[in-house]
């Protein structure tokens, strides 16, 4: 059965000829040709989540782990606007994300018909491509062209893209008859990558004897890490790496913050790299971003095939190919260069983590504790989602497990969608998902556990401090008189949500609980789980403040 609706089989008709294979739908009766249209096709998986924000953070997690465009559908009106944070994310996370929304025709738009809003375009300033289909046989091409220009951009650019498409009356009638879905595309287009003068930038390169690469954000990728430690043999190159980098070795300086932060100036005019070449997507930490900044090198050279961030103002050059493709290239025209560089902020490295170890022994129960207990719990191999609370920036500090690899939603870095994302992310892998969370963004986003896709092994960590504890370590917040309204101090709990949405609820207040729940908690259950900790908000900033000083 398929919708009458010519448009709607056009749009389902690209949609499998581009193999896009989960769609996710909020319910409604302007987009019901695309819902008829996409649940009977044998090759999509649908899903049915209600609230629009949930929906289209839960396609951003499966795309995400897919790599591949995943649609989400709404009806018109205000539906459509809900899914603008996972958009904005999209956009800078470069996560491809069809978007299509059912509309009225353009006649019924501010005449004062329901739920009816300028749809067109709404997403302009975010979204790689708008197609505002039109209405009627005679269009067929052009519609066509929009709507396969519109998911090649998704593909190729890596980010959301808008379809609108309009619906007359009546909705919900059906044929068996549809549209040719063989040979709407050619999809063995191969695109050239750019040519490079690898010798060029290979001879800059070796002329210096302070080198640090910088990986922000980036997918778990075996060649790229190979690249990299084959990079790190060279005694004047320093790897920094953040927890979502998803690059490991021993050589690499995985705690940036924990590295720079009790630095003097001395050190930091020591440390400024000649050359800094950066690669993947956002950087966590701020305090590289300020010491790049400051102290900038004299060439800033940025790989990835889209973007050209001049995150430290002073790019110089873009490689706008893959970094594998880069170093398949580059490396061939790189030598080891004489330097004491790399040896001596090693063994800085060294001298930190000895007072890490140290410091985290005695430390009392606090969010940093729980974050040791917690790090050095996950199991292994397991996909690690990380919400936009304090956790991001704790994680940094830690030894992360190699197996492990690390998400979190830092393209608008939002508390607005990470549980959702999780969830989707966690339906699109075989290992087990564990998502760490603080309370703020917990209950920002829990109607995220309205959803029926939850996997069983799905876990939760709560780490609930009653508010915003960000705020807390902040320095400026508490100099105000406005506390309050920055850290939004509470007394909820996640108890009652798990008994609705049926999570099995554990919880933890002190390090024995804490370790005895995690004995059992990643063990498999009839239901997901959720773990809560809570933590004593009085003391979390002071003891973060103190481990900097004892570094
Ligand atoms: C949608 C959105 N609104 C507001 C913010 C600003 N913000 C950043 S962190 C934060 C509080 C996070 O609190 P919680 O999740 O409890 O984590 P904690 O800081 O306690 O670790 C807020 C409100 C944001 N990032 N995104």
């Amino acid at each position: 059965m398929y919708s009458k609706k010519e448009l709607s089989q056009l749009v389902v008709a690209y949609c499998v000829a581009y193999d896009v294979e989960h769609v996710v739908i909020s319910p409604g009766s302007r987009n019901a040709p695309l819902t008829i249209g996409f649940t009977s096709h044998p090759k999509i998986k649908t899903y049915s989540i209600v609230d629009e924000r949930c929906a289209a953070f839960f396609a951003l997690g499966i795309a995400q782990q897919t790599r591949k465009p995943t649609a989400i559908i709404c009806t018109s009106g205000s539906a459509l606007l809900n899914y603008y944070p996972a958009i904005a994310e999209a956009f800078y996370s470069d996560i491809p994300l069809i978007v299509i929304s059912a509309d009225r025709p353009k006649h019924l738009i501010d005449i004062g018909d329901g739920q009816a809003i300028r749809q067109e375009n709404v997403f302009k300033n975010h979204s790689l491509y708008n197609a505002n289909l039109v209405e009627g046989k005679e269009h067929r091409s052009l519609n066509s062209e929009l709507i396969s220009d519109a998911i090649q951009n998704a593909i190729d650019k890596k980010g959301p893209v808008h379809i609108n498409v309009p619906f007359d009356e009546p909705l919900y009638e059906t044929t068996t008859l549809t549209i040719e879905h063989d040979r709407l595309v050619d999809n063995n287009i191969q695109h050239e990558e750019s040519l490079h003068n690898f010798e060029y930038f290979g001879e800059k390169w070796n002329a210096c004897s302070k080198k640090i690469v910088l990986i922000g954000a980036n997918y778990p990728n075996q060649k790229l890490q190979e690249q990299l430690i084959e990079l790190a043999k060279d005694d004047s190159v320093l790897i920094f790496t953040e927890s979502t980098s998803n690059v490991f070795d021993d050589k690499f300086i995985n705690s940036i913050d924990k590295l720079i932060a009790p630095l003097d100036e001395a050190e930091f005019l020591d440390l400024k790299p000649e050359i800094l070449l950066s690669l993947g997507g956002m950087v966590i930490s701020k305090k590289v971003k300020q010491f790049f900044r400051k102290y900038q090198p004299k060439y800033h050279l940025h790989v990835d095939k889209k973007n050209a961030p001049s995150t430290f103002h002073c790019l110089k050059y873009h490689f706008d190919i893959t970094p594998t493709v880069f170093f398949d290239g580059f490396l061939q025209h790189t030598k080891p260069v004489i330097s004491s560089y790399q040896k001596r902020w090693l063994s800085v490295k060294k001298d930190r983590d000895t007072n890490h170890i140290q410091f985290i022994k005695e430390v009392e129960f606090s969010d940093l504790k729980v974050v040791d207990v917690l790090l050095k719990n996950i199991p292994n191999h397991a996909q690690l989602q990380l919400a936009n609370s304090s956790i991001v920036r704790y994680t940094q500090l830690f030894d992360n497990n190699p197996t492990l690899k690390i998400f979190c939603n830092r393209g608008t870095s939002g508390i607005d969608g990470s549980t959702s994302t999780a969830i989707g992310a966690a339906h699109a892998v075989k290992n087990q998902t564990v998502f760490i969370t603080g309370d703020i963004s917990f209950f920002y986003d829990s109607n995220a556990l309205w959803n029926k896709y939850v996997k069983n092994d799905f876990r939760i960590i709560l780490i609930n401090n009653g508010g915003g504890g960000i705020f807390k370590i902040l320095p400026e917040p508490s100099k105000t008189n406005a506390l309050d309204y920055f850290e939004t101090p509470h007394h909820l709990t996640a108890k009652h949500l798990c008994e609705m949405y049926q999570f099995q609820y554990v919880k933890a207040a002190n390090e024995k609980e804490l370790i005895e729940q995690l004995n059992v908690f990643f063990d498999k259950g009839e239901t997901p789980k959720l773990l809560e900790i809570f933590t004593p908000n009085e003391i979390n900033d002071k003891v973060l403040k103190s481990y900097f000083q004892n570094l």
